[in-house]
């Protein structure tokens, strides 16, 4: 009897005043750096320190170093998700930049997120990953009813930390063409993309997500030099694109962008051979081409009708042959669903558990595929 008292005084302290039966009140993580509890999201490192991840007495807690968190959409465990037993603390030394994202996990319910990135010093060395991977100078327009929107609207450009560790790009400028510099306390995660970008609302308006920053300025249809510099003034990278051949003129307003060939490019941007269209009409901007490339199947180039889209979570899709499959897939090419169908086919998107963003539509028959953009509200 008294163990069982004990142990529903442990379960409630895990929940604030507010009561058992709210999800929200399951206490987060917290950090301690130094011996030093850390109440702000960021803490600058003042050399090599002790960081400790201070889990919950009575239920496990889980964290990230990827950037990503740790609760999938539908609440599902996050498979890049470590985890720190009840009762336990994760301690390590570190003088690197992390970001950390932990939550506590009772049963199917989780705490709020608790995030934390950890800054160090960047060095000229530290932006040897910093690669830019993509670029949207002159993006084709938009007719939405009776407005016509200008390409320029549209332009981007899309920056990728290849290297194995979290990088500090605070203070990193974009300098010439457009001007933009990122601002404080941002951390970038292994393999991450940065995305900067004229206009963020018609941004969001064709992808489906918020960019990483918004420049001034736009890049000329033509030529332009673009100059990327660290906080102190140190150039990182700098190139100049052209639209004349050798460099591909489908990115000079037919729609698509430039694209990085290598994923994880390595090579000097100012050489057309680091370059190549995008395969997507409008450019891949947060997402690496590879994960959706159709050269191992051919493509379907039946027109079939994909409406709307954007969507809020209702979609049709007509002009489907018998016995064809259909797949929804998100940025980083998980797969959402895959189904038969034949003819006309409604979907709710929405019944998926999935958030808006960007995700792409696969249909195939007979080995030949048809990939689609679709963009979720
Ligand atoms: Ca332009
Ligand atoms: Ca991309």
């Amino acid at each position: 009897m008294r163990i069982h008292k004990i142990i529903i005084c442990l379960i409630l302290s895990v929940f604030t005043s507010e009561g058992f039966s709210q999800v929200s009140d399951i206490v987060p993580p917290s950090y301690l750096i130094s011996n030093v509890s850390i109440d702000e999201n960021f803490y600058h490192l003042k050399g090599k320190e002790k960081v400790e991840i201070t889990g919950n007495p009575i239920i496990p807690v889980y964290y990230t170093f990827d950037g990503t968190d740790p609760k999938l959409e539908g609440k599902g465990l996050n498979p890049t998700a470590y985890k720190i037993a009840a009762g336990e603390n994760y301690v390590f030394e570190t003088e690197k930049t992390h970001i950390i994202k932990a939550r506590a996990k009772f049963g199917t319910k989780w705490s709020p997120l608790r995030e934390l990135k950890i800054l160090a010093t960047p060095t000229q060395a530290s932006f040897t990953n910093f690669k830019v991977t993509e670029l949207a100078y002159h993006p084709n327009g938009e007719i939405i009813g009776t407005d016509t929107i200008g390409g320029k609207d549209y332009e981007f450009i899309e920056f990728k930390n290849i290297g194995p560790d979290a990088l500090n790009i605070s203070g990193v400028r974009i300098d010439s063409a457009v001007e933009f510099v990122v601002p404080d306390n941002t951390v970038l995660a292994a393999g991450d993309y940065f995305v900067v970008a004229d206009k963020p609302s018609k941004f969001f308006d064709r992808y489906g997500q918020d960019p990483s920053g918004n420049f001034t300025g736009n890049f000329s249809n033509s030529s332009e030099l673009v100059w990327v510099e660290d906080a102190d003034g140190n150039e990182i990278l700098s190139f100049t694109y052209f639209d004349t051949d050798p460099w591909p003129e489908e990115a000079d307003g037919d729609g698509p962008s430039l694209t990085s060939v290598e994923v994880n490019p390595t090579g000097d941007p100012n050489n057309v051979a680091y370059w190549k269209t995008s395969s997507f009409t409008h450019g891949s901007p947060f997402f690496e081409e590879g994960n959706f490339s159709s050269t191992d199947s051919k493509v379907n180039t039946i027109n079939y009708l994909i409406f709307p889209n954007p969507t809020s979570g209702h979609l049709n899709v007509e002009g489907i042959q018998k016995d064809s499959q259909i797949s929804l897939t998100d940025i980083s090419g998980r797969n959402i669903f895959n189904k038969m169908a034949d003819h006309n086919l409604t979907l709710d998107l929405k019944s998926y558990h999935i958030t808006s963003g960007l995700y792409f539509l696969s249909i195939e028959k007979d080995g030949m595929r048809s990939l689609h953009k679709l963009v979720l509200r």
